[in-house]
């Protein structure tokens, strides 16, 4: 999981471990390299991306953007799947999740499987969903055959 400084990454990891929502979906479980949920285990290194962002931060988008393409860009992200946290949707002249898809030039991406799932962190919004996404993404990738997901190369 990758972000700015203060996009909100240690508050989902909270509520991902610790914060009330994990004890009412008893499902999940998350190390620092794996995450398992739905019977999904997720090798987060290798086949996917978390990049949260700060949608009220209107200022640091472009940094944003120079550091989510240098990431997706790296020849081991290649092939991953990437999810986008629009963070902080709870307040007032945040930016939406399309303007933020914008800001990071998600659209113009080409060949890549990406989402992006407006979140509240504080409360939880939004985090299961792009879990969901995330699960049935990869579901159906194995599905079509990746044992593995890095450069083809290798
Ligand atoms: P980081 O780990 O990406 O650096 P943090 O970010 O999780 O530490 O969050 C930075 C600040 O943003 C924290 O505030 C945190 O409470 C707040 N924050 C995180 N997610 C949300 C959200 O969805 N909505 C709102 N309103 N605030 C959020 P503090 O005051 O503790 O620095
Ligand atoms: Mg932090």
């Amino acid at each position: 999981m990758l972000g700015l400084d203060a996009a909100g990454k240690t508050t989902i990891l909270y509520k991902l471990h610790i914060g009330e929502v994990l004890s009412t979906v008893p499902t999940i479980g998350f190390n620092v390299e794996k995450v398992q949920y739905k019977n999904v285990v997720f090798t987060v290194w290798d086949l996917m991306q978390i990049y949260v962002v700060d949608s009220l931060d209107r200022e640091r988008i472009v940094k944003a953007k120079a550091e989510f393409q240098a990431i997706i860009k790296d020849p081991f992200m290649l092939n991953s799947v990437i999810l986008v946290f629009a963070n902080k949707q709870d307040m007032k002249g945040a930016m939406t999740p399309a303007e933020v898809g914008q800001g990071l030039g998600l659209f113009e991406l080409k060949n890549r499987k990406w989402h992006i799932q407006g979140t509240c962190a504080l409360k939880g919004d939004g985090l299961y969903e792009g879990l969901d996404w995330l699960s049935s993404t990869l579901k159906e990738m194995r599905a079509a055959g990746y044992s593995s997901v890095g450069p083809s190369a290798f």
